[in-house]
């Protein structure tokens, strides 16, 4: 086992990741920018090291900064946390040049996984099910429009270098497939550096349902049940559910096989997730593997028990895992509230001073958090502040004690959406599990008008 990690991250994660070592008996370095002085993952963490200024391009992405503060601390490993570096086959690269085990899957996982249409192609080749389009990048325009009359209209022009929803074009109407190809490429040119994209049947009122596996380095690749992550604003998950209000146990296994069928195509290991569009009829199709460890991750460990975070170090430093697919079972039902430092009727960032801060407790309520009372939330990165997770013996349980914990939570100073989660917990649709990605957007129609 190591004897020191390098936690190349911020925030919660950055505590999260300290807990697990912690609990292992591993030293950790907290890196951190010149923003963060007074944040907690530096006092909690057994040394700490400064990388640079505010702006994360010359910090928490500084990849000479943090490869230079694991050898001057000794370092033997550096967990990435999600974001920032986490997703990057160099900087994996390069850590591993430099002797440091990345905590995460190889390079090439990732960077197989990074191009959307490569990735496709090579779930197909599994037996993972995707959805009809383009094998692979689109080639001239003549060919996409005739891939896009032969699956039929909607399709969707996605990059296969975005991700997460960036860089996307929903095509209605014949006349628009033209139009729609050649300035998804320009734009996907301009955010990525690279034109190519690739087509697909659209399916219009879809569930997100994502599948968390881990897999270690002696051949043993398990599912842990699937998180529902149709709550989203903007491509931004707000609430997060496990389980899925709508998977039977049979349709759970078909799922969770075809995801570990996904993470053995790609020799994976480490923890990962593949994420599927369910529709109507039960049917699921592919759409993403994400290579890092989750922010939702927490409601996957409230119902299974097993620590992710715990097993992504121990599977890096060469562990087996020590339980089988049958070991794992659903206990109960968790919510995750992302609890944002942001205006709760126009989203807009409130970065600034928490003057009070209580977070809630109790049976049932866990918080992944970073903040105190006389914290300054700075501007320059993502807007979360805590997140807070229920549990309970039914999804009935879980929404009574979220309700219980966000009505006990006290954030001063800032705006936080706090009144929008109570607001989503009260809705009649949300209440009875029927929703798909198309929630937000109905649900702001009354929200808004309220
Ligand atoms: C889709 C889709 C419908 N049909 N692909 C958005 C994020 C990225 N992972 C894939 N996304 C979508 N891909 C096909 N063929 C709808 C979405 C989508 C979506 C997916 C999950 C959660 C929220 C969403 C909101 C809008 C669109």
């Amino acid at each position: 086992m190591f004897e020191k990690i390098l936690i190349a991250n911020r925030g919660e994660i950055a505590l999260r990741v300290i807990w697990a070592c912690r609990d292992l008996g591993i030293q950790t370095v907290a890196v951190y920018s010149q923003a963060d002085r007074y944040a907690l993952h530096r006092r909690f963490a057994d040394e700490d090291i400064c990388i640079g200024p505010a702006p994360s391009a010359q910090s928490y992405l500084n990849i000479p900064a943090i490869i230079s503060a694991a050898e001057i601390t000794g370092a033997q490993a550096i967990h990435p946390g999600y974001g920032f570096l986490s997703e990057n086959a160099h900087f994996v690269e390069v850590a591993e040049s430099c002797q440091l085990q990345f905590i995460g899957p190889t390079a090439h996982s990732i960077r197989l996984m990074g191009n959307k249409a490569e990735a496709k192609r090579t779930m197909q080749k599994a037996g993972v099910p995707i959805l009809p389009g383009s094998d692979g990048p689109i080639g001239d325009l003549e060919s996409a429009v005739k891939v896009a009359k032969a699956i039929g209209l909607p399709v969707i022009v996605k990059a296969s270098a975005g991700g997460g929803g960036r860089g996307m074009r929903i095509v209605r109407e014949e006349s628009d497939l033209e139009r729609s190809i050649s300035t998804a490429q320009s734009e996907a040119e301009i955010a990525f550096g690279n034109s190519e994209v690739y087509i697909e049947k659209y399916l219009t009122n879809p569930r997100h349902i994502e599948i968390q596996v881990l897999a270690d380095h002696h051949g043993k690749t398990l599912y842990l049940g699937e998180r529902e992550c149709s709550i989203q604003r903007r491509h931004q998950k707000i609430i997060e559910e496990a389980p899925s209000p709508v998977l039977s146990s049979s349709l759970r296994k078909k799922m969770g096989e075809a995801a570990v069928k996904a993470a053995e195509a790609t020799q994976y290991r480490g923890a990962g997730t593949v994420e599927f569009l369910l529709d109507d009829d039960g049917k699921f199709y592919f759409m993403e593997m994400n290579t890092r460890i989750q922010v939702e991750h927490g409601v996957t460990e409230l119902v299974t028990g097993v620590d992710l975070v715990k097993w992504q170090i121990r599977i890096a430093a060469g562990e087996h895992l020590d339980f089988d697919q049958k070991q794992i079972q659903i206990q109960g039902h968790a919510i995750e509230c992302r609890v944002n430092a942001e205006d709760p009727f126009n989203f807009r960032p409130s970065p600034g001073l928490i003057e009070h801060f209580h977070p809630p407790g109790g049976p049932g309520i866990r918080v992944d958090s970073a903040v105190y009372a006389g914290y300054r939330v700075p501007p320059n990165y993502d807007s979360m502040i805590a997140k807070v997770m229920s549990h309970g013996a039914s999804r009935t349980e879980a929404i009574a004690r979220m309700k219980r914990a966000l009505g006990m939570t006290v954030i001063e100073g800032i705006s936080n959406n706090i009144p929008l989660h109570l607001a989503i917990l009260e809705d009649a649709n949300f209440q009875k599990g029927e929703f798909s990605t198309k929630f937000m957007e109905l649900f702001m129609e009354q929200y808004r008008n309220k």
